[in-house]
């Protein structure tokens, strides 16, 4: 078979001072972090989409880099060539994982009959890959947002024709994601939103995406599929309001709806951000609902108001969200998925190598940082003591729930005024983590 990344080999750990481009200078899947090899920790996974199809294209202008893989783009064949692209890559890396929407996979045919028929093809193919590599399936999802018919949404689409269609790709992905063993199965909202309210019947919107969610999870159980369903949130872009906006709002609608059992969230650090939250304020919300599900790896743009998909390279973002992950007990089937891509000038094979390199590092420091921050214990220990005055006295009772507003107003008045709460000691605590990242 063609070898497609000719000038590459496997890709090593050779540690900090290496100057080799080609190689992980902090990610050593065999070392050994709170019990657990860096490998065991980080189920990184590649994204078929950015790594695979993305060429470059944006508002402005065509694509820069040739992903054809030799083949004619929008064949069979090409179908064919990105799997073993796909496979040569993630052997290089060391990556154990990808993700897929169904349309990455296949060239979409003028009937759903026919494109089901080219996903069947093209996934008999990537499970041969399978067994013979090892590698695995992270999670799938449909695209319902790209084709035209998808202007409205899917599951929020003002067309019933068209929410059936969405329904048949959800069920033909589920289909897919058991076929190929994936225990994840996301939902990112596409264009579950809206433009303006002046058109919009939002709450039919939000009964309905809930519906095709619930018959996603009847139909998954149903086949066979024992892994979690993630909503993938999201506050803007393409819709002006998505209704995924954050985790927040993401876990209450599943609570509405009813569908918390069976979902959990997918955490992407650049959709946090646009939504006006640290990546760790998503995780801990998620953390602290038993929701924290997946996570989409990758950075945004502070100075951009949209999803510039970057691979993560700020340490102290990824020692925060490793803080996050360590303390939640870890990622159960969920892992590190690099929705991530190149910038457009950074075009050519390598390229796409130095961007994992970049990621797979960045995430590692965060897990050496962040296993270095619990074990030094500063942090926790503040956190804790910060919050003693509930831990005895009236406090413990408020935190029991066994008292009431009569009660605490009588120990008020003979408080008369309490005395100030303790500092918060941001500067000092900042500090604490300059020391540990560069200490
Ligand atoms: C887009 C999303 C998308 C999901 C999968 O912003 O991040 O790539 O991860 O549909
Ligand atoms: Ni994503
Ligand atoms: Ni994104």
């Amino acid at each position: 078979m063609a070898e497609f990344f000719k000038n590459i080999p496997k890709i090593k750990y050779e540690g900090p001072s290496s100057d080799n481009p080609l190689a992980f200078k902090f990610y050593d899947p065999d070392r050994v972090i709170m019990g657990k090899t860096m490998k065991e920790h980080f189920k990184f996974s590649m994204a078929w989409w950015h790594t695979l199809c993305a060429a470059g294209t944006d508002m402005f202008g065509v694509g820069t880099a040739d992903k054809s893989f030799g083949a004619e783009v929008g064949t069979m064949e090409h179908a064919k060539a990105k799997v073993d692209a796909g496979f040569e890559f993630m052997d290089k890396l060391g990556i154990e994982y990808f993700c897929f929407h169904d349309v990455d996979l296949v060239p979409e045919a003028d009937t759903i009959a026919e494109t089901n028929k080219r996903l069947d093809e093209i996934t008999d193919y990537i499970k041969e890959k399978m067994d013979a590599t090892g590698k695995k399936l992270l999670w799938g999802t449909a695209n319902l947002f790209s084709n035209p018919r998808y202007m409205n949404g899917a599951g929020s689409t003002n067309s019933a024709d068209v929410y059936a269609f969405a329904a048949a790709q959800v069920k033909k992905a589920l289909d897919l994601t058991v076929k190929l063993g994936g225990k994840g199965y996301v939902f990112w909202g596409g264009r579950e939103g809206y433009e303006t309210l002046l058109n919009t019947n939002m709450k039919l919107e939000l009964d309905n995406i809930a519906r095709l969610m619930k018959m996603a999870v009847d139909y998954g159980r149903s086949i066979g599929f024992d892994g979690d369903f993630y909503i993938e949130p999201k506050p803007k872009e393409p819709t002006k309001h998505q209704y995924d906006f954050d985790a927040a709002t993401a876990i209450g609608f599943l609570k509405e709806y009813g569908l918390d059992k069976d979902f959990k969230l997918n955490i992407e650090a650049n959709h946090a951000t646009l939504a006006g939250h640290t990546f760790q304020h998503e995780l801990r919300v998620s953390a602290i609902h038993g929701m924290l599900g997946s996570i989409d790896a990758n950075q945004g743009d502070l100075l951009l108001g949209w999803d510039t998909d970057e691979f993560p390279f700020d340490v102290y973002e990824a020692t925060m969200c490793m803080y996050e992950v360590l303390k939640a007990g870890g990622l159960k089937n969920g892992g590190f998925n690099f929705d991530a891509k190149n910038r457009r000038a950074s075009y050519t094979p390598e390229d796409m190598f130095y961007g994992f390199i970049l990621g797979m590092d960045t995430f590692a420091l965060g897990l050496i940082k962040a296993a270095a921050l619990i074990e030094d214990g500063r942090i926790d220990k503040f956190v804790e003591d910060r919050y003693a005055s509930f831990n005895s006295g009236i406090g413990a009772k408020i935190v029991k729930g066994e008292t009431n507003l009569v009660e605490l107003a009588e120990y008020a008045e003979k408080l008369g005024a309490p005395e100030l709460p303790s500092s918060g000691r941001q500067e000092y605590l900042q500090s604490i983590i300059n020391s540990i990242l560069f200490g």
